[in-house]
């Protein structure tokens, strides 16, 4: 559970890094990961189930349909960390390959605590898994496992191209973070969405029902309730572009009107013209090629993509290789 001080504190990285992010030229911009309050995830597990959303379910179908062969290509039976236990769905299979082999302890980890009660109401019947919930951000939760494991290998998941969010260097810095906390015999298993038509993919970020703009719309509203804003999400507009150079979408609310907001928490005002954007997410897209060299880059071997081609997505396994 998180204490009355952490969850003031986090309530302060909020406040300050809105005021902080809101206020750079000439983008302004709001962190993605503020995008998943109670609100965002309940509206984000919708969107997997948008048919123009592909993403959840090529990731599902993969694991779904290699669990067995992943598994295999692992040296030996693993405890298994997860960065972002989401609703635990597609975990299932892994877990389940694992368990017909041996004992599975399993380790989600997430900062939201009703991510992790979602995830436990999923997976928690699954005979001869365990459960052990991690609250935390992803690094720190891994370095607590790391730290109480004794000599069993640890495969780490890291699904939903929830990579995707980071930009390329950060990606590496990231992934490097991971690696350093891992010893020879560890695995990674990384989903990663792949390049596709723009006509795949603008649909995608930019359902016609509205989802995704209600989606990304309520980090303004989020803003109001926890911050006392007074954003008006009816004079704002979602927009999804596609960033050929750096390959990615990029997620953006676009004001309609020329309009003043004050956020009193962080004793802030500031005037949007008619047309400027708020940055709110990345979502990148890999080509297959690139993983395993980014692999090498952060200290892994690519041992093993599998990909969906209805939806162009791919699992990788990266290991830890013995020096
Ligand atoms: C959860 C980061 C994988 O990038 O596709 C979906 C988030 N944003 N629609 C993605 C998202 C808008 C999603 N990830």
């Amino acid at each position: 559970m998180l204490s009355q001080a952490l969850e003031t504190q986090a309530a302060q990285e909020f406040a300050s890094d809105v005021r902080r992010d809101l206020s750079k030229t000439p983008q302004r911009e709001l962190h993605s990961k503020y995008l998943y309050d109670a609100v965002g995830t309940a509206l984000f597990e919708v969107i997997t189930l948008l048919p123009e959303y592909g993403l959840t379910r090529a990731d599902d179908r993969l694991i779904k349909a290699n669990a067995a062969e992943i598994v295999g290509r692992l040296p030996a039976p693993p405890i298994v960390a997860e960065l972002g236990s989401g609703s635990g769905r597609k975990t299932r299979w892994i877990l389940e390959a694992l368990a017909r082999r041996a004992y599975v302890l399993y380790y989600p980890i997430d900062v939201s605590a009703s991510a992790l009660h979602a995830c436990r109401n999923e997976l928690g019947t699954i005979d001869s898994v365990h459960i052990v919930e991690i609250e935390g951000a992803y690094i720190d939760g891994l370095a607590e496992v790391t730290k109480r494991r004794s000599g069993e290998p640890l495969l780490v998941l890291f699904l939903g191209s929830t990579i995707g969010n980071f930009e390329r260097g950060p990606a590496e810095q990231f992934l490097r973070q991971i690696r350093a906390l891992l010893v020879p015999g560890d695995a990674l298993l990384l989903g990663t969405d792949l390049v596709k038509p723009l006509s795949q993919i603008l649909p995608a970020y930019d359902d016609p029902i509205g989802v995704t703009a209600a989606f990304n719309l309520n980090l303004l509203a989020r803003i109001n309730r926890e911050l006392g804003g007074d954003f008006d999400p009816r004079r704002f507009r979602h927009q999804a572009r596609y960033n050929q150079l750096e390959q990615r979408v990029e997620i953006h609310l676009r004001s309609q009107v020329s309009q003043t907001v004050r956020i009193p928490a962080v004793d802030f005002e500031f005037t949007m013209r008619a047309g400027e954007t708020i940055w709110t997410e990345s979502s990148h897209k890999f080509v297959l090629d690139e993983i395993p060299e980014l692999a090498r880059k952060t200290g892994f071997l690519s041992v093993g993509q599998w990909v969906d081609t209805a939806w162009p997505f791919a699992e990788n396994l990266w290991l830890v290789e013995s020096p």
